[in-house]
């Protein structure tokens, strides 16, 4: 078995990332293998419970109130309603509904109560739920967990040198403290960033390196892609080459073995042979639907479709795989 590591270089990284492509690829899919069923995917659904009117500055974010872009904004959702598109996504196949919220932080206020009862409610219907809501004080990270959550998404968007240039409103340790408070509180840490800022190739391994320090390494690292938003200071960022793409999701998986790392923003860029040599190279889980937060995401049977393809088929919830776990017959 590939060894876990926490103290990754640099150099290190270098020289996994700047391997031969085919090289790299079949070392990320060994590795892969070793700690995973490469025919399994986790699908996500992503729903955005308030859209909008942030008061951050991250500028790739459509959300961010600073910028003039076309996205429909809309306060916190009802628990119904939420509730209701929950039920629609689990009839369409999804086991797992991401709840994300255009704010800096949580406030202890009804919003809050409305997201812990949205995730009471979620787990009811059996799903295993995930939040993105910001930075989280240690009191509000356990009132998550008390509800239900299971993983907590909190990017670290890219290297620390290059944070500044993206987001001036809050710093690195900001972000890292909350993944402190995730980690204390029992739920999973999901949290990766984004590629195609305009950051070095230096800046993503190190973002990489940030990330693999955490010990244990974050359950799930979600690689986005830039998506170019209208209005944003990044709208006109030129898209990266997809090979770019792929010896960054290969290098993850082989830094950090035992995580999912999720094929994120980005896809409807990317065909599907492309995508393909990504869950060959690693990746074990994406978003579907045909919305991420507020941009466009390739169409359900579309990834469907994808899926039967490649001989790729859903991963469990956690409560199928505590289910599962139960029902095994006792060894003697
Ligand atoms: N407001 C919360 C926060 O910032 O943590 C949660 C929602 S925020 C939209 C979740 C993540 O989406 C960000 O951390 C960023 O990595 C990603 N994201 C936002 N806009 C994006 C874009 N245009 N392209 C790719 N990823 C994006
Ligand atoms: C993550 O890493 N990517 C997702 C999720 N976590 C919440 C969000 C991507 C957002 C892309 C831009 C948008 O749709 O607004
Ligand atoms: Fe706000 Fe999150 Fe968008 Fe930043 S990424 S502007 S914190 S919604």
């Amino acid at each position: 078995m590939s060894e876990i590591r926490y103290d990754w270089t640099v150099a290190d990284a270098k020289e996994i990332y700047q391997m031969p492509l085919l090289d790299l690829v079949y070392k990320a899919a060994t590795v892969h293998r070793e700690y995973h069923d490469p025919s399994k995917v986790q699908i996500s659904s992503l729903l955005s419970i308030k859209t909008g009117g942030c008061k951050e500055d991250c500028s790739y974010c459509p959300q961010a109130a600073r910028y003039h872009t076309d996205v429909d904004v809309h306060k916190t959702m009802d628990v119904e309603d939420v509730l209701v598109k929950a039920e629609a996504a689990k009839k369409s196949g999804a086991n797992r509904m991401c709840l994300g919220a255009a704010w800096r932080e949580v406030r202890d206020n009804s919003d809050f109560d409305k997201v812990l009862n949205m995730v009471k409610g979620i787990n009811e219907l059996d799903m295993e739920v995930c939040c993105t809501l910001g930075m989280l004080t240690q009191d509000q990270a356990n009132k998550l967990a008390d509800a239900g959550v299971y993983a907590y998404n909190h990017n670290i968007d890219t290297s620390e040198d290059y944070y500044g240039e993206v987001i001036s409103t809050r710093t690195y340790d900001d972000r890292l403290n909350t993944l402190k408070s995730v980690r204390k509180a029992k739920m999973t840490i999901c949290s990766g960033g984004i590629i195609g800022m305009g950051e070095s190739i230096e800046d993503r391994l190190k973002m990489l390196i940030t990330l693999s320090d955490i010990n244990p390494h974050p359950e799930s690292v979600p690689i986005n892609t830039l998506v170019p938003v209208k209005g944003t200071p990044l709208a006109d960022q030129g898209a990266i080459p997809f090979e770019d793409l792929l010896r960054m999701i290969a290098t993850a998986r082989i830094m950090m073995p035992k995580s999912m790392v999720r094929l994120s923003a980005g896809r409807l860029e990317r065909s599907t042979f492309e995508q393909g040599f990504c869950f060959m190279a690693g990746a074990n889980s994406i978003f579907a639907g045909d919305k991420l937060l507020t941009t466009p995401n390739p169409e359900f049977n579309q990834d469907l479709k994808m899926f039967d393809f490649f001989g790729l088929t859903a991963m469990d919830s956690i409560h199928e795989r505590r289910k599962k776990e139960e029902v095994e017959p006792v060894k003697s």
